[in-house]
């Protein structure tokens, strides 16, 4: 499929180890608040497998085919595969973008996650369709990383990074419109939605802050 650059403007991530909220409500609560992008990301301590895992999965793919909201699987191609998702999210460590574009071919996205230029230019040279960058800010959910701050994503465009940018690490609705005038595509983001009081708000305020400072672009 054909990626529209402006579907990535506002991308939640979150799987269930990652909020104390119904996994449905909350994605469905994201929506109403005006998200573009979900990524079915089931990682950590607590994290479903298998059967359970498959079925949340399909679960939440549905909720997001119905609003008209990509659906991306982290990490996992055969899963990707399986519920029919827009695309699949691979990191550094994962399966080699080569591989997986195999696997794939042209049915699934492939976005990657990069922390320095040289991955950025590799995962554009390799056939990536979008690149996370990140973490911009400091985190609690990805920890052990430096963040590489907002610049990174200014120095990404002037060494001539064309694909998509996806800025992620420790965004709020306070910075990301300040993120986006870096040159960003969009904001992706789990705590400030999936640990929010109220999802829909939060989920609101970081779309909008989003379009803020994506303002007017040429092209
Ligand atoms: N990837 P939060 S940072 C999943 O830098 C992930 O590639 C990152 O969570 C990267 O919005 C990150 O809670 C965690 O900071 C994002």
């Amino acid at each position: 499929m054909v990626l529209d650059r402006k579907a990535l403007l506002s991308y939640f991530i979150f799987g269930t180890p990652d909020t104390k909220y119904d996994p449905i409500w909350l994605l469905e609560q994201a929506i109403e608040g005006g998200i573009t992008a979900y990524q079915f990301r089931e990682k950590g301590p607590g994290a479903l497998t298998g059967e359970e895992r498959l079925a949340l999965a399909r679960r939440l793919r549905a909720v997001a085919r119905r609003h008209g909201v990509l659906f991306f699987v982290d990490d996992d191609p055969d899963l990707a595969l399986e519920v029919e998702a827009d695309g699949v999210h691979i990191g550094q460590e994962d399966e080699s973008i080569e591989r997986v574009r195999q696997r794939v071919g042209t049915k699934l996205l492939i976005g990657v996650s990069t922390t320095t230029l040289e991955q950025a230019k590799r995962a554009e040279a390799a056939g990536a369709d979008y690149i996370g960058a990140g973490p911009i800010f400091p985190t609690q959910t990805k920890p052990g990383k430096p963040p590489v701050g907002p610049e990174h994503v200014a120095r990404l465009r002037e060494a001539g990074i064309a694909l998509p940018i996806v800025a992620i690490g420790g965004i709020t609705p306070e910075n990301a419109e300040g993120v986006m005038r870096h040159g960003a595509d969009g904001v992706a983001y789990i705590s400030a939605v999936a640990r929010a009081d109220e999802p829909k708000k939060a989920a609101r305020a970081i779309t909008r802050a989003a379009e803020a400072g994506l303002g007017p672009r040429g092209g």
